[in-house]
């Protein structure tokens, strides 16, 4: 019996930008109906993800807490990951500024495909696009999303495409 090819993704980020919301849309296609509580740790999870050619590709997801001491297992974790998702919640400015050292940590921006992922764009409120650029200059980031769990806007979309560029990178 053939097997799925599989692809391991990370998804960082400050607490509370709602990284365990967008993976809940990932995997069930709608917004958890309570809050969630705050990753501890990282959470694990599986998602296929059927391609046009046929084949199914498993999303290996580690979603990680957002708490700074996270920091610390975290590059131990995706030291052999395909992509990472950065996450930030336009919202609260500080989050977006902090990615600049959840990738400092990460350390191997050059090796995966990086998405960086703007979420609750049901609130209306976005960072900006100078600034963007300027982030994804600095740090070799592939595309770039802005995403709501409670709508669902562009969060299928972003992984289907996030695995795309990580099947292409490897065929390269
Ligand atoms: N308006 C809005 N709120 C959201 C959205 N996604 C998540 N939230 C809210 O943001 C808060 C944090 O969501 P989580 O998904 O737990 O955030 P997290 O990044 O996993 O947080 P940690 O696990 O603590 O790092 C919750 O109150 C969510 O309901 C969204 O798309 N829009
Ligand atoms: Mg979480």
């Amino acid at each position: 019996m053939s097997q799925n090819k599989s692809v391991k993704v990370v998804i960082a980020g400050e607490k509370r930008v709602g990284k365990s919301s967008l993976v809940h849309r990932f995997i069930h296609e709608k917004f958890p109906l309570k809050d969630l509580y705050s990753t501890v740790g990282f959470d694990f999870t599986v998602k296929s993800i059927p391609l046009e050619n046929g084949d199914i590709i498993d999303v290996h997801l580690f979603d990680f807490g957002g708490e700074p001491r996270f920091q610390m297992i975290f590059p131990q974790y995706a030291s052999d990951c395909d992509g990472l998702i950065l996450a930030f919640d336009p919202s609260r400015e500080q989050t977006f500024t902090a990615l600049h050292e959840w990738i400092r940590v990460y350390g191997r921006e050059k090796e995966s495909i990086n998405f960086l992922v703007s979420t609750k764009a049901d609130l209306g409120v976005s960072i900006s696009p100078v600034d963007i650029n300027e982030f994804r200059n600095q740090y070799n980031i592939d595309e770039y999303f802005t995403t709501s769990a409670i709508t669902g806007k562009n969060t299928q979309e972003l992984l289907h495409r996030l695995v795309i560029r990580i099947l292409a990178k490897q065929k390269s």
